[in-house]
């Protein structure tokens, strides 16, 4: 195991405290429960974590060779068959109605998070700065979810109705319906550069020299779904119908790029890394898709970096997800260096651990590979706070939203010199 896989595989999940009481004697005589959360041992390497997560299963964490797992009990069968001891811990979703305390109000975050913005005060919000800026902030859109959201895109910079001769970057967030945090993480950024522009020097002078492109959520669907009912409800995919009665395609195992090429996504429509009926299906995923390649013009490419923000175990990862090959069809030895190098350099700013996206654990079908692999985009993916963590790990308290968003400002700067 090299240093940086063991440094990977100590950074994630710390034990999950849950007071569902999973005595061993439960295991034994009860069924496991519809979503159980099992500790899985002796998952030391990439290789071991991509076969525990190629069963289709719902990776909450790893540290020190243990992964933390939501899996059906059909998916805890196929990993004791693979050799693998899955122990029970909890009932996932008696942990998410024990973390609850009811709705704050109708079509909001469950009480006390508040803070964080559901889809409507997302859309206000953005719409509020482009208001407020209209010199140098517009939003329109890169189409619709699969129940029709609209799909807002913010761009900022000076002259932002010319398309002017300015290296373009591209901000992403919130793919998985759960991950709110990282929606709030777009917010800083259209907030940051609009609201410091002609005061805040490094403000100014990127929305001056860049194009600045922000998608706040590329799922909706599912981070509306996730907070209805005033409960969370752990939910990570999009919310389209599949043939088998289950629901949702994982977007980001969705894109054209190799798409289900290495084992890295599953084929079970049920499962919380289903690939989708074919590459693309997924509307959210068509969108990005057109809109990014819309962007070519007489031939080239004017995006030149980007960033997904996931959460969470604090990591900076690049392509590709879908090999452990550092250098292979599509990334030469000096290509791979300027992504470990700039990756580095962000990493050294936010405080997280940087990484090829492989040595988590396999993915085909991810937006990094078909940002890198069809356009040449310099693409990383954040794994935001906390570094640990059970399922709680996806719903920090509102309170921790402006330190874990602002943490990112230097490493968002980081890419956009970069991308000069
Ligand atoms: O599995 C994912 O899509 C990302 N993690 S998350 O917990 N936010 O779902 C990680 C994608 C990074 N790429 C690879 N590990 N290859
Ligand atoms: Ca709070
Ligand atoms: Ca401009
Ligand atoms: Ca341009
Ligand atoms: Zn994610």
């Amino acid at each position: 195991m090299s240093s940086t896989r063991r440094a990977l595989a100590t950074v994630a999940a710390a034990a999950l405290v849950l007071a569902t009481g999973w005595s061993a004697t439960a295991q034994e005589n009860t069924p496991p429960p519809d979503r159980g959360i099992y500790q899985v041992t002796g998952a030391d390497d990439a290789q071991a974590r991509t076969e525990v997560a190629r069963t289709g299963v719902d990776v909450l964490g790893v540290r020190d060779g243990t992964m933390e797992v939501v899996a059906s009990p059909a998916q805890a069968r196929t990993l004791r068959d693979a050799g693998y001891a899955p122990r029970l811990t909890g009932d996932f979703d008696a942990a998410l109605a024990a973390q609850s305390n009811g709705p704050a109000a109708a079509d909001d975050f469950p009480a006390g998070d508040e803070g964080y913005h559901t889809y409507d005060e997302m859309v206000a919000e953005v719409r509020a700065a482009a208001g407020d800026h209209a010199d140098i902030t517009s939003v329109s859109s890169i189409g619709s979810s699969f129940e029709g959201r609209d799909l807002p895109l913010v761009k900022i910079s000076d002259n932002v109705g010319v398309d002017e001769d300015e290296p373009e970057v591209v901000f992403t967030c919130n793919m998985h319906a759960r991950e709110h945090l990282t929606l709030e993480m777009c917010l800083r950024i259209v907030n940051r550069f609009t609201d410091g522009y002609g005061t805040d020097e490094t403000v100014t002078g990127f929305v001056d020299g860049r194009e600045i492109w922000v998608v706040p959520s590329l799922n909706p669907d599912g981070a509306e779904f996730d907070i209805s009912g005033g409960e969370y409800q752990g939910w990570r995919k999009n919310r389209q119908p599949n043939s088998d009665g289950s629901v949702g395609t994982d977007i980001n195992r969705n894109f054209s790029y190799k798409w289900g090429c290495c084992g890295g996504a599953s084929d079970s429509p049920s499962a919380e890394t289903y690939r989708g009926p074919s590459a693309g299906s997924a509307p959210e995923v068509a969108s990005a898709q057109e809109w990014v390649s819309s962007r070519v013009i007489d031939g080239e490419q004017q995006i030149t970096a980007h960033i997904d923000f996931h959460s969470f175990s604090e990591l900076v990862l690049w392509p590709f997800g879908h090999t452990y090959d550092t250098v292979t069809e599509g990334m030469t030895q000096e290509e791979y260096d300027r992504f470990s190098s700039v990756g580095t350099e962000m990493a050294d700013a936010n405080g997280y651990t940087p990484d090829q996206a492989s040595g988590l654990y396999i993915t085909d079908g991810d937006i990094n590979d078909w940002m890198w692999g069809e356009h040449k985009i310099l693409s990383f993916c954040f794994e935001m706070y906390p570094s640990g963590g059970g399922l709680d790990g996806f719903y920090p308290p509102d309170e921790d939203i402006v330190e874990q968003t602002t943490r990112n400002d230097s490493a968002v700067d980081v890419l956009l010199t970069h991308a000069g």
